[in-house]
């Protein structure tokens, strides 16, 4: 991945469905106006999700993605349908491509049905009008022929206009900020931070920062305890880096408000409050009980150690008890969580919105505490309460 480019955490994944030579493959052509997709008049010739990042105007950096016909048979085409399923766990906007001629299907039904369990914006689209005479029939519909490109340029809008912008209620930490407030972000440089830049959620609190008018001063840790004595003015707050949370503590005085990154990661995705009530459960936790911890990139050999090694040394120094810990990684995520006690899962950057959300969503619902890394790390450090303090939700009232 170049430098300037976007992760795809934070692209809008579009997803193309349907049934076997419904065109999802041309579509996807038509729109990115390359031949990326293998495209054939055999049904099934799309056996694996197909993903394609692009920029797509006017909706800016799209993650889309291909997948196999969902009417497939067979054991190979159950395993492609549940292939599928995973694509929605991350999909932003579904489009459900049908062959105008043949109308909706059943499995058609059947989709719809899963993008409404699963709060999807859908839309349908009616393909190859170049055969049939096009009508709009519905809502949030469209007749294409991805032959002829015919109304490929107003699927494109539509597509734009069924994305749900995101909650503005939801900001890092601008909300708790007045202008010309101070805030002190403490940032390691070590061999672990990328080379060149800031990482995503510092450089996405720096812009929010700067959004309520408030002031950013950012320092390593080496240079905070001075920096903190000389400024004049009191910080409003202190946000740091987990790795040096427990130094960062001791030095900031009491009545600045401190809290991490990964805190506010937490909030600005929604899963603040999920996550601390979860930390907290590992106090209740029983010898031999189980607990889940889950990785969203297979690649970050730091996020790896922490995972794997670090944070079970901790939890068992913490807790004097002895469970037994389970990983996953990348997008492999337990399809049943019922033999688990908590779920600990890391800040997902790698992941996007949707698939933490759903990650979320899915253990509260089987009943299973979920926390974080971050979360819990600072909960055993005994800082998690100072940390979420500033936040109305946790004003102690
Ligand atoms: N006339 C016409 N034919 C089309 C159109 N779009 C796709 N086709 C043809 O329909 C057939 C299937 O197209 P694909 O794009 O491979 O369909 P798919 O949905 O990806 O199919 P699978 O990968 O098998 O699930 C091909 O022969 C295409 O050339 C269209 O708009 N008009
Ligand atoms: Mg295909």
């Amino acid at each position: 991945m170049g430098l300037n480019e976007t992760p795809a955490a934070n692209r809008i994944h579009i997803a193309f469905l349907g049934k076997r030579n419904a065109g999802k493959s041309s579509i996807l052509n038509a729109i990115s106006n390359q031949n990326l997709a293998i495209v054939s008049d055999t049904k099934g010739t799309t056996t694996d999700p197909v993903y394609k990042a692009m920029e797509l105007l006017p909706l800016g950096p799209v993650m889309l993605i291909d997948t196999p016909g969902i009417d497939d048979e067979g054991a190979l085409g159950e395993l492609r349908i549940k292939k599928t399923q995973q694509v929605l766990n991350k999909t932003d906007i579904a489009v459900l491509v049908m062959d105008g001629r043949e109308g909706k299907s059943a499995e058609d039904e059947t989709l719809i049905q899963l993008f409404q369990r699963k709060e999807i914006p859908y839309l349908l689209v009616y393909n190859k009008c170049d055969l049939f005479d096009y009508k709009n029939p519905e809502e949030y519909s469209i007749s294409v022929s991805a032959k002829t490109g015919e109304q490929i340029n107003a699927l494109k809008e539509i597509i734009a206009k069924r994305i749900t912008t995101e909650d503005p209620k939801l900001r890092l930490v601008g909300d708790i900020l007045k202008p010309c407030d101070y805030a002190m972000l403490v940032v390691p440089i070590d061999k672990a931070a990328p080379k060149g830049r800031l990482i995503l959620p510092q450089q996405q609190t720096i812009r929010d920062i700067l959004e309520a008018s408030a002031v950013s001063i950012v320092v390593k840790e080496t240079e905070f305890a001075e920096t903190i004595k000389n400024i004049g003015l009191k910080p409003k707050i202190v946000i740091t880096d987990s790795q040096v949370f427990h130094k960062i503590h001791a030095e900031t005085p009491e009545d600045i408000f401190l809290t991490s990154f990964s805190i506010l990661m937490a909030r600005y995705k929604g899963v603040l409050k999920t996550a601390v009530n979860g930390a907290k459960t590992l106090d209740m936790l029983k010898d031999g009980d189980k607990i889940l911890i889950s990785e969203g990139c297979t690649h970050h050999r730091q996020c790896d150690d922490i995972g794997t090694v670090k944070l079970p040394q901790w939890i068992k120094n913490y807790t004097k008890k002895d469970f037994e810990f389970q990983f996953t990684s990348g997008t492999e995520f337990p399809e049943n969580l019922s033999s688990y006690q908590l779920v600990i899962h890391c800040g997902g950057c790698m992941l996007n919105d949707r698939e933490m959300k759903y990650r979320q969503k899915f253990t509260v619902e089987s009943n299973i505490p979920f926390t974080n890394y971050g979360i819990l790390i600072a909960y055993m450090q005994g800082i998690l309460q100072r940390s979420i303090s500033m936040f109305p939700e946790f004003l102690a009232k």
